[in-house]
């Protein structure tokens, strides 16, 4: 039987050996649902960067430049961080670069593997099929807040980890708690994530809906997968 892991942050990915896996990488509030949501809607493809200045520099190269710094858009770009501005129409048939606190990093750290797969609660069943169908152990890759784990990346891993129980073995304690977590969490989620230190940090930028949007199920049926440096 395949083997799943959860790593509850990057800081920590150094500990897995990611060579011949399928890596899902999440970061729920916002990253990955923005990802999502933009893939969905008709955004061609997602360059992730780890700096300002490397997006700022492929906004000359004909990109729509997003980015996000503490939650908050970073002045001179585009977009920030929001599924809904992945969404407008002026960003759709487009390029986009983006560079965000803790999502872009994941995803840069996740390189190593086999698949770099694209995961938020917008694509939970669409992500839990494709990875049904594929021989692979897997890892899930929680973005965490700055080295830290975050209460809503364990929750998705938790949700994807439960959704595969059948076809995905672990004898993992970070898989034992996120899948506990989430059975808890699951039918008031949006109760349950507001007491995470990111919703209290996000209040504050008057993005309640954003929160909401990104903890909706099943919106897309899209994977994205990482095709050499970009998203599609
Ligand atoms: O850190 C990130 O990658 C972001 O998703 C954080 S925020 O939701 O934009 O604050």
């Amino acid at each position: 039987m395949r083997k799943v892991e959860i790593c509850m942050s990057p800081e920590m990915i150094h500990l897995y050996d990611l060579k011949g896996k399928n890596v899902v990488v999440t970061d729920i509030l916002r990253a990955t649902s923005c990802m999502v949501s933009g893939l969905a809607n008709g955004v061609k493809s997602i360059k992730p960067v780890m700096t300002l200045e490397e997006c700022q520099s492929l906004r000359s190269k004909g990109y729509i430049g997003a980015a996000e710094r503490n939650g908050a858009k970073v002045e001179g770009f585009e977009i920030g961080n929001s599924p809904y501005s992945y969404m407008e129409a002026s960003v759709k048939g487009k390029s986009v670069a983006v560079t965000t606190t803790n999502g872009t990093v994941a995803i840069e750290k996740s390189k190593e593997a086999e698949r770099v797969i694209i995961g938020a609660f917008l694509n939970l069943s669409a992500v839990v099929e494709y990875l049904k169908n594929l021989p692979e152990d897997l890892l899930i890759v929680c973005a965490g807040w700055k080295g830290r784990v975050n209460l809503e990346d364990t929750l998705y891993a938790g949700a994807l980890a439960e959704s595969l129980k059948d076809e995905f073995e672990s004898d993992s304690d970070a898989v034992l708690m996120s899948r506990d977590l989430w059975l808890d969490a699951q039918n008031n989620l949006l109760e349950y994530v507001k007491q995470s230190s990111h919703v209290q940090r996000l209040k504050r930028l008057n993005i309640e809906k954003d929160i909401d949007f990104c903890l909706s199920k099943d919106v897309f049926d899209i994977v994205p997968l990482l095709d050499g440096e970009e998203l599609k």
